[in-house]
């Protein structure tokens, strides 16, 4: 921990602030002040940094590596002085400056370098790893535009680049030294030299690749691990300059331009995977990079490579840095002169893979023609692999050529990442319970069956640090106040807070933090929207990517329906809702995009109908970002976890909505299962079909969507209220969610969990009558989120899967 007293703090901060902006804190803007509070905060983690690095290198420990297209970081300045353990001490003595540390940190651009759930499940493991005292560090890409920026306008999504860099970056620090060249195209030749066989890569196009490292401070610590992003960069010295001495400028400024799009832009998740050349290249450039960095390190600090795999641990997050593996034995044998026997059992020793998805329609795979042009010594080597895994097949599954084609790595013209993965690693794991059983006995059955040992589950988590202390000072005060502060370090401590879940005192005060976050919701809305909405009301909160199978249509249809009732009888009894959405559809996913303008125009309408509204209101939250979490989870009374069960592979918000109080409602799906069997059937509202009516249906049909609408007449009165024209007077708008429920019968089941959903809800209102025993619900719930810390899955990664963090285990 930092030792600071406050009156340095203050010299060192008047300092700094002239230093870096070369006039007096008295003339600064506040984003000055926020610029040089972040930027000291940098030049205080440096050393503790340094040291760390030091550290590891003399002792040795194994290094884990996470290669990850996406971090999600969000805002990193409170998270950095609250781990220095100087977040007070700060506090106070901007207060003698007549400056607000809270109006500072809301300047900070969140990092937004990913779609959503994996990637900041990437940042809660980097936050968990480095307060766990783990050797663990990040390896991804610096993206020049982060996920978009969602506008709404006249209530359809509108994309903007998101420029987070506009401002510069006080965290990153670009470190030129550690720059790698990474090499795509060309032509590889094979030649003999002293009777082996080498392999010579010419006229291919080298790109740079520049590291910007980050700073990863664990919880009080002394530790500080790396994020390592990679940018990239044209590489000047092997440019033909004699074209732009011939006046072809051109040329020059095209070869920039096509190498610095590497780094330019982060993918939109729209779950149809589509194979997009710059995506491939973009995996690559970032493994190579990194795998390089790695190798160049240990070559330095330890000298030889031959235990290398008892040094470190590279996992990959899903398939997108599959290319880690055939990497790995490129350099183990092009440039270590490692046999394939050799290179291929420290490369399996030293990958470990997360699945992440259960659709099938998202799983990566390339064009062979694509891959093998592009990455011409890898793919010699993937077809390799895939040449000795086909004959390990031929011997065990003797004339089943069906079932070899459908387990190899290469078939059909394509290169199957997920297959590649699972053959090159020593671990496959999927992030709840009920998806790893899905992977096991569905997906990836005959993997399964041909590596059984392989497969493990690790369910997700995500870091209390951020989604409890931080986003909820006050309910993390009242822990602190009733069951002693053992629960930072030690989240599943926080099970001694059942005990308070009856106690009247404490039951108050639960209802009035949660009223305390609403109200603050509430002005921040008001501020950012122009709307208001009533605290008093109970906040209804489904916020996560818009996506089909995460079924945001069916909690509007049942809005539509719950106001259909109330304007025939505007004296229905019901407790106050308001209705709150947010999240972001890929650009190119029509279905989510509609959904989006189907929510809003249910809004629109229904905002403005003075009959209904001391009842009901519905809000979409614009451009759903970290920080924006960070306000809407701590304020939610209810969860909505709506996916068809089966499809969400885990689902992290609900673990943060629970951590936080709120009351689930929610399909058996994901860690919705192991959330019901920590708290108990009658702490969570659970409906909707089983995972095996579900499987029934896609391996035998039979589901009808038409005779859900002729068999229910709620049903029939709000999909023909989608396109009669109640909500938008152009019928034709949400057509294509209209004909995707009923038309093609959809795949999700909307319609048919339609009743059980109705009946759950009705089941909240009644709960949430009896304040007393919803608080104790509430408690209930808090008190068992504590093994949904990403502290307890990192421990099960750490000894189950990378064999490393013994300094932890011995503390
Ligand atoms: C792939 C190819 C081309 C373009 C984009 C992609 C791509 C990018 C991001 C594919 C998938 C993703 C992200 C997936 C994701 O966030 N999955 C979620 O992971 C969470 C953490 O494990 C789970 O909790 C969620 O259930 C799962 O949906």
């Amino acid at each position: 921990m930092l030792k600071i007293d406050k009156e340095t703090f203050k010299k060192d901060y008047e300092e700094k602030f002239i230093e870096i902006h070369g006039k007096d804190l008295s003339e600064g803007t506040d984003y000055n002040k926020y610029e040089a509070l972040a930027s000291l905060t940098r030049d205080y983690v440096v050393k503790t940094w340094i040291n760390t690095n030091k550290r590891y290198d003399i002792t040795r420990e194994k290094q884990v590596y996470y290669f990850s297209m996406e971090f999600l970081l969000g805002r990193l300045l409170d998270n950095a002085l609250s781990n220095l353990g100087i977040r007070d001490i700060c506090k106070e003595a901007l207060n003698d400056l007549n400056i607000n540390l809270d109006a500072l940190e809301i300047l900070e651009e969140d990092q937004g370098l990913g779609n959503g759930g994996l990637g900041r499940l990437a940042a809660c493991f980097l936050d968990s790893m480095a307060s766990l005292n783990i050797p663990g560090h990040g390896c991804g890409i610096r993206y020049k535009y982060g996920f978009f920026e969602q506008k709404i306008i006249d209530g359809s999504q509108v994309e903007a680049p998101d420029e987070w860099l506009k401002n510069g970056n006080v965290w990153a620090i670009k470190k030129s030294d550690k720059a790698q060249i990474v090499k795509f195209g060309g032509k590889v030749d094979m030649f003999s030299e002293n009777g082996k066989i080498k392999f010579n890569h010419t006229k291919y196009e080298p790109v740079l690749a520049v590291p910007y490292d980050i700073p990863i401070i664990g919880y009080k610590n002394e530790v500080v691990n790396t994020l390592r992003l990679w940018s990239a960069e044209p590489l000047y010295d092997e440019f033909d300059f004699s074209s732009f001495s011939r006046g072809d400028h051109l040329k020059a400024i095209e070869y920039k331009n096509s190498i610095e799009a590497i780094s330019q832009v982060l993918y939109p998740d729209d779950s149809f995977y589509e194979g997009k050349m710059l995506r491939l290249k973009q995996q690559y450039f970032f493994v190579s990079a990194g795998i390089q960095s790695i190798i160049r390190h240990f070559r330095t600090h330890v000298g030889s490579l031959k235990d290398l795999d008892e040094r470190i641990a590279i996992h990959i997050n899903d398939t997108h840095p599959t290319l880690a593996i055939p990497e790995l034995m490129r350099i183990f044998m092009d440039e270590e002169n490692f046999s394939w026997d050799e290179a291929w059992r420290m490369t399996t020793n030293i990958i470990s893979y997360t699945n992440h998805t259960i659709l099938a329609e998202a799983l990566e795979k390339w064009p062979v023609e694509m891959f093998k042009s592009l990455l011409p010594r890898i793919y010699m080597i993937v077809e390799e692999i895939n040449r000795r895994f086909c004959e390990e097949l031929w011997n065990k599954y003797i004339g089943q050529w069906d079932k070899i084609s459908k387990m190899a790595i290469i078939s059909d013209g394509y290169v199957k990442m997920a297959h590649l993965a699972i053959v090159g690693s020593h671990s496959v794991n999927g992030v709840a319970k009920l998806h790893t059983e899905i992977l096991k006995k569905q997906e990836m059955a005959d993997l399964y069956y041909f590596y059984p040992k392989k497969f493990n589950n690790k369910t997700n988590g995500i870091t209390h640090r951020r989604w409890l202390m931080r986003a909820n000072p006050q309910l993390t005060d009242l822990l602190k106040e009733t069951i002693g502060d053992s629960f930072i370090k030690h989240p599943t401590d926080m099970e001694a807070f059942e005990a308070y879940a009856g106690n009247r005192i404490v039951q108050e005060r639960l209802q009035n933090i949660k009223f305390s976050n609403k109200k603050k919701l509430a002005e921040y809305l008001k501020f950012n929207q122009g709307i208001s909405i009533n605290p008093n009301s109970l906040f209804d909160v489904q916020v996560k990517r818009i996506h089909a199978y995460k079924r945001q249509v069916l909690n509007c249809l049942r809005i539509m329906e719950l106001y259909r009732r109330l304007i025939e009888n505007p004296n229905l009894d019901i407790i106050p809702r308001t209705f709150i959405f947010a999240g972001k559809a890929a650009p190119g996913y029509y279905l989510a995009k509609n959904t989006i303008e189907l929510i809003n125009a249910v809004a629109n309408k229904i905002n403005n109908d003075s009959r209904v509204n001391e009842k009901i209101k519905v809000v979409f939250v614009p451009n759903y970002r970290v920080s924006v979490a960070e306000a809407i989870i701590p304020a939610a009374d209810l969860s909505e976890q709506i996916s068809t069960t089966t499809k969400e592979a885990s689902g992290t918000s609900n673990m943060k909505f629970m951590m936080n109080g709120a009351i689930t409602i929610a399909t058996l799906d994901g860690a919705n299962i192991e959330i019901r069997d920590e708290v108990g059937d009658e702490n969570i509202v659970i409906f909707g079909m089983t995972k095996k009516e579900v499987l029934d249906y896609y391996h035998k049909g039979g589901y009808s969507a038409w005779d859900m609408v002729n068999r229910d007449y709620r049903i029939k009165q709000v999909t023909e209220d989608i396109v009669n024209g109640f909500y938008c007077s152009d019928k034709e708008k949400f057509k294509s969610i209209y004909e995707h429920l009923i038309t093609y019968n959809d795949e999700f089941f909307v319609l048919k969990d339609f009743d059980s959903y109705l009946k759950a809800q009705k089941r909240v209102d009644s709960l949430y009558r009896d304040s007393s025993k919803w608080q104790s619900m509430c408690a209930i719930n808090i008190a068992h989120s504590g093994v949904f810390s990403s502290d307890r899955t990192i421990q099960e990664y750490a000894t189950g899967i990378w064999g490393s963090g013994y300094l932890y285990k011995n503390l």
